[in-house]
Protein backbone atom coordinates (compact mmCIF):
# COMPACT_ATOMS: atom_id res chain seq x y z
CA UNK A 1 0.00 0.00 0.00
CA UNK A 2 0.77 3.26 -0.71
CA UNK A 3 1.96 5.25 2.23
CA UNK A 4 -0.16 7.78 3.60
CA UNK A 5 2.01 11.00 4.62
CA UNK A 6 1.02 13.08 6.92
CA UNK A 7 1.94 16.74 6.71
CA UNK A 8 3.69 17.44 10.02
CA UNK A 9 4.88 20.94 11.27
CA UNK A 10 7.45 19.64 13.55
CA UNK A 11 9.23 18.37 9.78
CA UNK A 12 8.82 22.02 8.22
CA UNK A 13 11.51 23.93 10.25
CA UNK A 14 14.11 22.77 7.65
CA UNK A 15 11.87 21.79 4.42
CA UNK A 16 11.06 18.73 5.71
CA UNK A 17 7.25 18.47 5.58
CA UNK A 18 6.50 14.89 5.41
CA UNK A 19 6.67 12.20 8.20
CA UNK A 20 7.03 8.50 7.31
CA UNK A 21 7.03 5.89 10.05
CA UNK A 22 7.68 8.70 12.41
CA UNK A 23 10.84 10.12 10.70
CA UNK A 24 10.87 14.00 9.02
CA UNK A 25 11.67 13.18 5.34
CA UNK A 26 14.10 15.95 5.73
CA UNK A 27 16.28 15.81 8.76
CA UNK A 28 16.41 19.27 10.83
CA UNK A 29 19.76 19.22 13.24
CA UNK A 30 19.02 18.76 16.70
CA UNK A 31 20.39 22.28 17.95
CA UNK A 32 18.25 24.04 15.31
CA UNK A 33 18.15 27.90 15.87
CA UNK A 34 20.22 27.47 19.05
CA UNK A 35 22.40 30.19 19.34
CA UNK A 36 26.29 29.68 18.63
CA UNK A 37 29.22 31.37 17.78
CA UNK A 38 32.15 31.69 15.59
CA UNK A 39 35.50 33.16 15.65
CA UNK A 40 37.55 34.48 18.86
CA UNK A 41 38.31 37.50 20.11
CA UNK A 42 37.37 40.73 18.18
CA UNK A 43 36.14 38.55 15.24
CA UNK A 44 33.67 36.82 17.58
CA UNK A 45 29.74 36.91 16.32
CA UNK A 46 26.87 35.60 17.70
CA UNK A 47 24.30 33.13 15.67
CA UNK A 48 22.00 30.10 15.29
CA UNK A 49 22.15 26.92 14.10
CA UNK A 50 20.67 26.49 10.65
CA UNK A 51 19.44 23.92 8.38
CA UNK A 52 23.14 22.32 7.22
CA UNK A 53 24.01 22.34 11.09
CA UNK A 54 26.01 24.84 11.38
CA UNK A 55 26.03 28.60 12.44
CA UNK A 56 24.81 31.46 10.80
CA UNK A 57 27.14 33.66 11.57
CA UNK A 58 30.77 34.50 10.28
CA UNK A 59 33.88 35.68 11.96
CA UNK A 60 34.42 39.40 11.94
CA UNK A 61 37.94 40.59 10.16
CA UNK A 62 40.77 41.06 12.59
CA UNK A 63 43.24 43.32 13.10
CA UNK A 64 46.84 43.89 14.06
CA UNK A 65 46.91 43.21 17.63
CA UNK A 66 47.49 46.41 20.13
CA UNK A 67 47.77 46.39 23.77
CA UNK A 68 44.08 47.25 24.61
CA UNK A 69 42.85 44.15 26.53
CA UNK A 70 41.14 42.91 23.28
CA UNK A 71 41.96 39.79 21.26
CA UNK A 72 42.79 42.07 18.30
CA UNK A 73 44.27 39.77 15.55
CA UNK A 74 41.65 36.72 17.12
CA UNK A 75 44.33 33.89 17.82
CA UNK A 76 42.31 33.24 20.95
CA UNK A 77 45.53 35.37 23.17
CA UNK A 78 44.59 38.65 24.20
CA UNK A 79 47.56 41.29 23.78
CA UNK A 80 49.50 38.72 23.01
CA UNK A 81 52.95 39.89 22.25
CA UNK A 82 52.21 42.99 24.48
CA UNK A 83 55.13 42.28 26.61
CA UNK A 84 56.77 39.02 25.19
CA UNK A 85 60.20 40.02 26.98
CA UNK A 86 58.25 40.16 30.65
CA UNK A 87 60.04 43.58 31.00
CA UNK A 88 56.52 44.65 32.04
CA UNK A 89 56.49 47.18 29.76
CA UNK A 90 54.33 47.05 26.05
CA UNK A 91 57.12 45.74 23.28
CA UNK A 92 57.90 49.36 21.26
CA UNK A 93 56.54 47.72 18.05
CA UNK A 94 53.06 47.58 19.67
CA UNK A 95 50.45 50.56 20.21
CA UNK A 96 49.41 50.86 23.91
CA UNK A 97 46.00 52.28 24.11
CA UNK A 98 44.47 51.96 27.81
CA UNK A 99 45.78 48.87 29.92
CA UNK A 100 47.89 46.31 28.73
CA UNK A 101 48.80 42.41 29.83
CA UNK A 102 52.09 42.05 31.08
CA UNK A 103 54.25 39.09 30.23
CA UNK A 104 52.52 37.82 33.92
CA UNK A 105 49.27 38.26 32.84
CA UNK A 106 48.98 41.40 35.16
CA UNK A 107 46.78 44.21 33.71
CA UNK A 108 48.73 47.59 33.77
CA UNK A 109 48.24 50.96 32.71
CA UNK A 110 50.18 52.13 29.09
CA UNK A 111 53.57 53.05 30.23
CA1 LIG B 1 45.47 38.06 19.99
CA1 LIG C 1 44.78 43.57 22.03
CA1 LIG D 1 58.40 44.40 27.08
Amino acid sequence: MWGIFNYDRSCGSCGGKVKINGACSISTPSKLGNSCTVGKGICQKTGTIQCDGKCSATPGSSSAEVCDNLDNDCNGVVDNGCDNDKDGFVNPTLTCSGNFRDGNGVVRPCP
